[in-house]
């Protein structure tokens, strides 16, 4: 099998994000694990998860692929001319003092030499999408699971006995990643996802850490914001509480806790604990899903001005569905604030849909629990994915039982891909 992505081209219509569905996205201001956390089971026993964490990932790639980027102080993301956000900087640039988030403009000034190129997202998807495949070698489908751009886990747990054997699956997975595709990543093993996560961030680049169960003094010196999950907000919160280390967290009575933050504190102690039961999120990676992201080239906050975006995109994605005949049971939905956090979610659909006023209710429904966009806090990208498709059996019968009007979407389809996306659109009060 050929992995290398050395000389990627994408083409039209290479979706490679229809495989590894559902990148879980990180909300900022709540805990990753929280849907799938067993408060009844105490601790993961004889497991070992890997998490593997690209170093430095856009930046890499772009030296990687372009020689006279290599040993520069490089940044990823904005426009040569010097607009836009620094997405990541190489370790180089790092040194230098750039940071992600920062403006290229306020990058170049403090680093005149500063070389900023842009960012090519297709082209980081498609080595993700390698990795996944390399893991496929080493564990079952349903032990993968991709938590982020440059992020995954792999649950070993079937394969490894013992903490030692892990961590030859982790060094070989690594030399394959370096064969394939010419790039550092680093990894983190652990008896639970949460100290996986904070093990690869131990050594960075190139890093192989391992966290045992006889490792949790060495933890509880940590400050608490190196737990996934706690944001600067929650470390605030927990500092004027006294809670300063993993170790004060893990040795704060619950009631406490319970009093401050309600479940997510009982959560946040576990965490901290190693009493992280989260199992490895399983989609099967063929599962069908249709996403569109797009990156405003205005940052918008205004409701009505946020509502207008998510509905073009339910529309579009709504298009995609009818064009090849489908209907969604779930959808997502991912904004991109002007900071570059995420917030993202998803959310049930009421009936499996291709209805562009389904899909637009179901959105809207999911924003309240995202920061709220304002003045500081601006909208800079939106994405909308649809998942659990279905072939459209055309029940517009039944729907006529449901006193539904049913709008002969197919033809005003037919319009839009001959004259555009605006010449005509279902009225939806907004
Ligand atoms: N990224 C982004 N927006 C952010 C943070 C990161 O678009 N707010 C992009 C650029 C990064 C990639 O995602 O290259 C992965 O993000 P990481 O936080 O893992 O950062 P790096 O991989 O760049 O560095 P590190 O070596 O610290 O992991
Ligand atoms: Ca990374
Ligand atoms: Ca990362």
């Amino acid at each position: 099998m050929n992995t290398s992505s050395f000389f990627f081209i994408p083409r039209e219509g290479t979706d490679y994000s229809n495989l590894f569905k559902r990148v879980r996205l990180l909300p900022l201001y709540s805990f990753p694990h929280i849907k799938d956390f067993n408060l009844s089971k105490i601790e993961h026993k004889d497991r070992f998860f890997i998490h593997f964490d690209f170093d430095a990932f856009f930046a890499q790639v772009e030296q990687r692929d372009n020689p006279n980027l290599r040993g520069k102080p490089v940044s990823v993301g904005g426009t040569p001319g010097g607009k836009g956000i620094v997405m990541t900087a190489s370790y180089e640039a790092r040194a230098l003092g750039i940071e992600t988030g920062m403006s290229v403009w306020q990058a170049k000034k403090i680093c005149p030499e500063l070389i900023s190129v842009p960012c090519y997202g297709p082209k980081y998807e498609h080595i993700m999408h390698n990795l996944l495949r390399i893991l496929l070698s080493y564990a079952p489908q349903d032990c993968i699971e991709q938590y982020s751009v440059d992020e995954c886990f792999i649950d070993v747990s079937t394969v490894a006995k013992n903490f030692d054997e892990a961590r030859n699956i982790a060094a070989a997975i690594k030399r394959d990643v370096r064969q394939a595709e010419k790039l550092m990543v680093s990894a983190g093993i652990s008896y639970n996802k949460t100290f996986a996560k904070l093990a690869t961030k131990f050594k960075k680049p190139d890093g192989l850490t391992v966290i045992t169960q006889n490792d949790k003094e060495r933890l509880y010196k940590l400050s608490v914001k190196k737990i996934w999950g706690i944001g600067r907000r929650i470390e605030r919160r927990l500092n004027v509480m006294n809670i300063i280390t993993i170790g004060d967290l893990a040795n704060t009575r619950p009631g406490i806790l319970k009093k401050e933050f309600g479940v997510n504190g009982l959560v946040l102690r576990r965490l901290a604990r190693g009493e992280d039961t989260s199992e490895i999120f399983r989609r099967n990676m063929h599962e069908k899903c249709l996403n569109h992201n797009h990156t405003l080239s205005q940052t918008v906050y205004k409701p009505e001005d946020v509502r207008k975006e998510i509905r073009r995109m339910g529309e579009y994605i709504c298009r995609k569905l009818r064009t090849k005949e489908l209907v969604a049971g779930a959808l997502f939905l991912t904004l991109r604030y002007w900071d570059l956090r995420y917030a993202g979610d998803d959310i049930k659909l009421k009936t499996f849909t291709n209805d562009d006023r389904d899909i637009y209710e179901a959105a809207l429904s999911i924003l309240p629990r995202f920061p709220v966009p304002s003045k500081e806090r601006q909208v800079r990208m939106f994405g909308i994915g649809v998942f659990n498709l279905h072939t459209d059996n055309k029940s517009k019968n039944l729907e006529l039982f449901n006193q539904k009007i049913v709008l002969p979407y197919t033809s005003l389809d037919k319009l839009k891909y001959k004259y555009g996306e605006n010449i005509i659109r279902v009225g939806i009060a907004t």
